[in-house]
């Protein structure tokens, strides 16, 4: 069955839940409830991606995220940090992380696919083509399925050289991330196409692409109904893996497909 990944963001400016847990005591409850309503990972970051978004040092990054992976972990939590940066997939994995998400897929810094390798854990690689400033600018496809699908390949051919297992990269094809409207679509509808026989991960929780499909483009907090359907049409389509603001939601739905495939297997 599709697995949820909870999403705690320890940053005063993620667009959906940015501030709500800024402090290590605020953070740790928070991940507490997110694994307790069914998360299998809490996705720890400490530096925000919305568009726009200014980076954050690397002390402060890691000063934000170390105190909540290291609670979550000692209470036997399975934590994924959320980093674009080598330095803080190290220092997280040592605070007990067993999963290296990276938005930016080894890009953002050259030190992170031999990190990884050298961690031995699993890694998220998701499509990403600029830092947050610059990537509303690089939604310019023609074909957003195939170049997703080759720029990926691409990522996979270096992390691969690097000594990270095929078998440890999980496949994201990074909603937002230089997507800006309707090139969003087309990547949910095909993940076979672009997968390429990887474990894939889809974060659509609450974002702008979604508030534009259902015509109410303002209050990230409107997306949630929105984003539940995204959440079980990428699990009918085998997705690995959900990432998610609102973790009940997410479970509520994975059980009514589950129970509708169960019935299907079953025959009438
Ligand atoms: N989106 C955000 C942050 N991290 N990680 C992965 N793997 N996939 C995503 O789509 C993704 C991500 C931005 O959303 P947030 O501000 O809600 O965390």
């Amino acid at each position: 069955m599709t697995l949820v990944m909870g999403i705690l963001n320890v940053t005063p400016d993620s667009f959906s839940d940015g501030g709500l847990w800024d402090g290590p005591d605020a953070a740790v409850a928070k991940g507490i409830e997110l694994a307790e309503a069914g998360a299998r990972f809490v996705d720890v970051g400490g530096e925000s991606t919305r568009p726009g978004a200014a980076r954050v040092s690397p002390e402060e990054e890691a000063r934000r995220v170390v105190p909540v992976i290291e609670a979550l972990a000692e209470r036997g939590i399975w934590v994924s940090v959320d980093t674009m940066r080598a330095s803080t997939a190290r220092a997280a994995s040592d605070a007990g992380a067993v999963m290296i998400n990276d938005v930016s897929g080894g890009l953002a810094d050259p030190a992170m696919a031999a990190t990884v390798a050298e961690l031995g854990c699993d890694y998220v690689c998701m499509h990403w083509r600029a830092h947050s400033p610059h990537m509303d600018a690089r939604d310019d496809y023609t074909d957003v399925v195939a170049e997703v699908r080759a720029e990926l390949a691409s990522r996979v051919g270096a992390l691969t050289a690097a000594g990270i297992p095929q078998d440890k990269i999980i496949l994201d094809p990074g909603l937002g991330f230089s997507k800006v409207g309707e090139s969003n679509w087309p990547l949910l509808a095909n993940i076979a196409e672009w997968s390429q026989g990887h474990r894939v991960l889809i974060g659509a929780s609450r974002k702008r692409f979604l508030g534009a499909a259902i015509q109410r483009p303002d209050d990230p907090s409107q997306r949630e109904h929105a984003t539940t359907a995204v959440t079980t049409l990428a699990a009918a389509s085998g997705a690995w893996g959900v990432r998610v603001h609102d973790v009940t939601a997410a479970r509520d739905a994975l059980a009514v497909l589950n129970a509708w495939e169960n019935a299907k297997r079953a025959g009438g």
